[in-house]
């Protein structure tokens, strides 16, 4: 039997990878799209080329109405929330429309599961900015969170909920805390797709420089290729649980524009320029994550480095202003 899938927040960077991978597994993918005045919604399904495939059922994580009769159309097997609103530095001006979308979006989701689809295993979209100012040098599945955003806080709550289900129902419902992931298909308000995009207008002469927040923090950024990967294998598993997806390894902003610029033939001194208006109200000044369990359990391994993550991206951006 074929299994469905149905995802929310199938337009975006992680929604498209995971639509690709379902589809090569065989499933029938479902998506849930809001409506856009635009029409440009599917783009990032059209660059991988499945945008034909996905059958996009409209609704809002917000609307709960919309959310039961999305999924009493595709009878899903499994579940994935990925639909938020994803950025950190935005969410301290939106943060209520944050608290809604990323955190009571993610309730809505698991209450409209339980009620049509109560047999579908359900994932959560958990971030490592749960864990914000962590004392701990690595973060686990064990390490005490400490949000520092209105996103993190709504996420944190989401989190919750997903246990929640799956302790009150019986729900097999997994939460990956997903540490940064990046592609070519990474939207231009994250660091390394504004670095590769500045990147490529330099080396174009479209751009004269590149304005840049904390460029001492760190992170740990994997591909968004393979953490969609640690996703569907939770899902694969016969019990539900929480894993940590990452790389355990942590490079400074400053230094993962250096890899974007190396790669243009650019000097980034000669053109980063540090704005204060670029910096948040908190910043999370370190996370590196160990996927030990990932690994273990899942039998999960990142494939790219971020160097081949980023030069994959500046040739992308490179050639889509070629085009
Ligand atoms: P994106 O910002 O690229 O995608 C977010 C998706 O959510 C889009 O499809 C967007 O739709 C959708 N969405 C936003 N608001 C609503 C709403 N009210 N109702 C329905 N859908 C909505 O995020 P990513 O793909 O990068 O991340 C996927 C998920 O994983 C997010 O929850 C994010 O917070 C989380 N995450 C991401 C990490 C990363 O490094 N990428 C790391 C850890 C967690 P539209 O196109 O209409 O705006
Ligand atoms: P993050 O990603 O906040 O980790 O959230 P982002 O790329 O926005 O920031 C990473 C780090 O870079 C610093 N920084 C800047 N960031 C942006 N956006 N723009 C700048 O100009 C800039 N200069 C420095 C930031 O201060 C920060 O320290 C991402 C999102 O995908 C979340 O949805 C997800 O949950 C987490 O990753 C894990």
């Amino acid at each position: 039997m074929t299994k469905r899938a149905f995802i929310a927040g199938v337009t975006g960077q992680d929604g498209a990878y995971l639509s690709r991978l379902l589809l090569e597994h065989g499933y029938t993918v479902f998506g849930l799209a809001r409506r856009s005045s635009s029409g440009s919604s599917g783009e990032r399904l059209r660059w991988l080329g499945v945008a034909d495939r996905v059958t996009m059922l409209g609704g809002d994580v917000l609307d709960p109405a919309s959310l039961a009769a999305a999924l009493a159309v595709a009878k899903p097997d499994e579940v994935y929330n990925l639909a938020a609103q994803s950025s950190v530095g935005l969410s301290w001006g939106q943060a209520s429309l944050t608290g809604q979308v990323t955190g009571l979006g993610a309730s809505n989701l698991l209450e409209a599961t339980r009620a049509v689809a109560p047999d579908a295993r359900f994932y959560q979209a958990s971030s490592s900015e749960i864990f914000g100012n962590s004392d701990r040098e690595v973060q686990d599945e064990t390490t005490p969170p400490h949000p520092r955003s209105p996103y993190a806080a709504a996420k944190l709550y989401a989190h919750w909920m997903t246990v929640c289900y799956r302790e009150s129902f019986g729900m097999h419902a997994s939460a990956g805390i997903l540490f940064n992931h990046e592609s070519p298909l990474r939207g231009l308000e994250f660091v390394t797709r504004k670095v590769t995009d500045a990147a490529a207008r330099i080396k174009r002469g479209l751009a004269k420089e590149l304005r840049l927040g904390n460029v001492e923090a760190q992170r740990d950024w994997g591909h968004a290729r393979d953490h969609v990967r640690a996703m569907w294998l939770m899902l694969q598993q016969e019990s539900p649980d929480d894993y940590v997806v990452a790389t355990g390894r942590a490079t400074s902003v400053r230094n993962m524009a250096e890899i974007a610029f190396d790669h243009a033939g650019l000097k980034l001194d000669d053109y980063l320029v540090i704005d204060q208006a670029q910096q948040r109200p908190a910043d999370v000044p370190k996370l590196r994550g160990d996927a030990g369990k990932a690994h273990r359990v899942l039998g999960w391994t990142p494939e790219t480095s971020l160097e081949a993550t980023i030069r994959e991206m500046v040739d992308a951006d490179l050639a889509r202003l070629a085009a």
